[in-house]
């Protein structure tokens, strides 16, 4: 194993002789820093699990630099042909590897012809770096084709994500890779397996099935992907995890379908979750595994059965996601790299209880406690309907977003311009470091993944089938703590953040479908904080690019426009 011992020490000595810039390599196979091994994973160098990275958190000075093309190619996941757009040509994308610490700089090439794009890091602060948040509408008008545009971001987290376009529909046509951020961990394990990235997929482009989406709702999804393969009609391969039995493995949880809410699990095996999203936590066990769209989980798995072949499991729950091959979205763990038998495994008993919630938040102990401070907070109402042209919106609190690529609010803001309009959908938070919190509830049975852009969010309360009224109870000390949280289907879910990160952020359902029908709203946080972050540089060269493609083409903008 390659060895980057002691890069945060090297650093934390040699700083002031070292340039502020400079390129590493990629990180191959993994890294590790001073103190931290199989032993004890609960240190990083000079820092620790104990370390507030809110607060601050190592500097490294290393700046990982990346590559990224997006492109238009034909793939057979599954066996099955079909377009899709990719990055670097593979479903998955490469991943992006770094150390807590360390920036990053991404170039991002659009090779498409007929799309813009934009990159988003999910989950990933930027903290007062908002304008590398990679929002087509929100954050930068959208990268044309033909041209680049380099995000820079320093990781103050470290953990599991995941990066993908926030152009339109694109995310699941593939545009997606593994983010991978390391540092330290609040369980040990001897070694790390690939992350694995789970999907839902359909021989159709995302694309095509919009029309459908729009007038019909829920589309059925022929099969699934687990990290870019699976079969399907006796066609494609299976991905496989090798291990040695004793041994115990972190494994990387991700979920990046467009509308499916797994179950996860490895026959015969217990899981140990050990982080949710980019928050480590009280470890805890468990058998079989809720994880709704955007969500990640850090995961040890311990090769303490008999030496054998297991399914790997991602079952779609038919509560809230339609799957026409719900039982065959499989993987292999083998003992024995060298097997090629099928797994005769049986999948635990709790697969059979088919739902969509997440995790009981009594599990989801953050190990860095943190406490919410006197909140205040709105009650934002999630509804659909049907528009003039009879296609489903959802709108949450008053607004169906409907913004413009063209007129990305950050640059709004630059100018002065904050004239916004109603569906643009815009919150105003102008003081600084005050806790708010949103009541988003729905009466209706569907439940929405709600992700938050630019901070870590705290589950303050949450049911399904109830109402919220100001006898429910907050929980404001050390609550769950995420970026992605389920809405139960007809209940409410309240999350709270703290100001502390000036820009314009979005909030949205993670349901592709529902984003792209206005499922979304953004904060405007810090305003007069804004404009000094911003390149503007930058920022009108990508918007003068796009106008002059999309007058070209003259595309349409059909969607939500995040
Ligand atoms: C976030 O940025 C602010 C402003 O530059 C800085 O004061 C703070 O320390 C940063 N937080 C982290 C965790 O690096
Ligand atoms: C992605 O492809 C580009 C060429 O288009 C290449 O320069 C870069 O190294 C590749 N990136 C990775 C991470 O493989
Ligand atoms: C991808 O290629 C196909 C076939 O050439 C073309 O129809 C489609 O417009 C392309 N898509 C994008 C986003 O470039
Ligand atoms: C993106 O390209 C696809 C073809 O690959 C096309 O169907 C779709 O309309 C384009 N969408 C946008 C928003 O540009
Ligand atoms: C898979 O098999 C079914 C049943 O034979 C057939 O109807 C379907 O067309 C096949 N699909 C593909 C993509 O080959
Ligand atoms: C998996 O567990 C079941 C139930 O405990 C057991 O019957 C089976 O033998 C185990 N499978 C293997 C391969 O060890
Ligand atoms: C099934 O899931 C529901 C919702 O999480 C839970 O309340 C119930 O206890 C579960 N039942 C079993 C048998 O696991
Ligand atoms: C200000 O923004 C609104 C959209 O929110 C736009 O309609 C208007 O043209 C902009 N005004 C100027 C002066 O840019
Ligand atoms: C960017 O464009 C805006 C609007 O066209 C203009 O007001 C501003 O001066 C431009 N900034 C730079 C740095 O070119
Ligand atoms: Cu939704």
């Amino acid at each position: 194993m390659l060895s980057l011992l002691c890069t945060c020490l090297l650093y934390t000595t040699l700083v002031s002789a070292i340039p502020s810039f400079k390129t590493d390599t990629p990180l191959t196979p993994r890294a590790t820093c001073d103190g931290n091994d199989a032993s004890d994973r609960s240190v990083w160098c000079d820092y620790s699990l104990d370390t507030d990275y809110y607060a601050g958190g190592p500097d490294t000075g290393v700046t990982k630099e990346y590559w990224l093309e997006v492109t238009n190619t034909t793939l057979a996941p599954d066996g099955v042909e079909r377009i899709v757009l990719a990055v670097n040509g593979t479903v998955p994308g490469p991943t992006i590897e770094a150390n807590w610490g360390d920036t990053l700089v991404i170039h991002v090439t659009n090779s498409l012809t007929a799309n813009g794009t934009g990159i988003h890091w999910h989950g990933v602060r930027q903290n007062w770096t908002v304008q590398n948040d990679g929002v087509p509408s929100i954050t930068q008008c959208p990268v044309a084709p033909g041209e680049s545009l380099t995000y820079t971001w320093k990781a103050t987290q470290y953990g599991t994500s995941w990066y993908h376009s926030h152009y339109s529909l694109q995310a699941w046509e593939g545009v997606f890779g593994p983010i991978v951020i390391h540092g330290p961990a609040t369980a040990n394990y001897d070694e790390e397996l690939d992350t694995v990235m789970i999907t839902d997929w359909d021989h159709q482009t995302a694309d095509s099935l919009w029309t459908y989406a729009q007038v019909n709702g829920p589309v059925p999804m022929d099969t699934g992907l687990i990290n870019g393969m699976n079969v399907y009609n006796d066609t494609g391969a299976r991905y496989e995890a090798a291990v040695t039995s004793g041994k115990s493995y972190l494994l990387r949880l991700v979920n990046t379908a467009i509308d499916t809410h797994f179950k996860f699990s490895i026959d015969n095996h217990t899981l140990t979750v050990i982080a949710s999203d980019f928050v480590p936590i009280v470890p805890f066990d468990i058998d079989v595994l809720d994880i709704t769209m955007g969500q990640r989980y850090d995961i040890i798995v311990t090769a303490n059965q008999d030496p054998s072949d297991y399914w790997i499991r991602a079952i779609p729950q038919a509560s809230c996601s339609n799957s026409e091959n719900a039982d065959n979205i499989r993987a292999i763990l083998r003992y024995d790299s060298s097997s090629t038998a099928t797994p005769t495994t049986t999948a635990w008993a709790a697969n059979q209880n088919d739902s969509c919630v997440d995790v009981d938040l009594s599990s989801l102990v953050p190990y860095l406690s943190q406490t919410v401070d006197s909140p205040t907070g709105q009650d934002l109402d999630v509804n659909v309907f049907v528009n003039s042209q009879n296609l489903f919106r959802w709108e949450i609190a008053p607004n169906s977003m409907q913004v413009s690529w063209a007129d990305p609010t950050l640059l709004q803001v630059y100018e002065g311009n904050t004239t916004f309009e109603a569906d643009d959908a815009v919150y105003e938070l102008p003081d600084a470091d005050v806790w708010v919190y949103w009541v988003v509830e729905s009466a209706i049975a569907v439940p929405h993944p709600i992700h938050l852009h630019g901070h870590d969010f705290y589950i303050l309360a949450s049911s399904g089938s109830a109402t919220y009224d100001s006898s429910v109870t907050l929980n404001l000390d050390n609550p769950p703590r995420r970026d992605v949280a389920n809405l139960p289907a007809a209940g409410y879910l309240v999350i709270a953040f703290k100001t502390d990160n000036p820009g314009t952020w979005l909030m949205h359902c993670h349901i592709g479908w529902h984003t792209s029908e206005g499922l979304a709203l953004q904060f405007v946080e810090r305003e007069s904080e804004i404009a000094a972050l911003v390149n503007a540089d930058t920022a009108n060269a990508t918007c003068a690019a796009w106008n002059s493609w999309a007058s070209d083409i003259g595309i349409e903008e059909e969607d939500s426009g995040v």
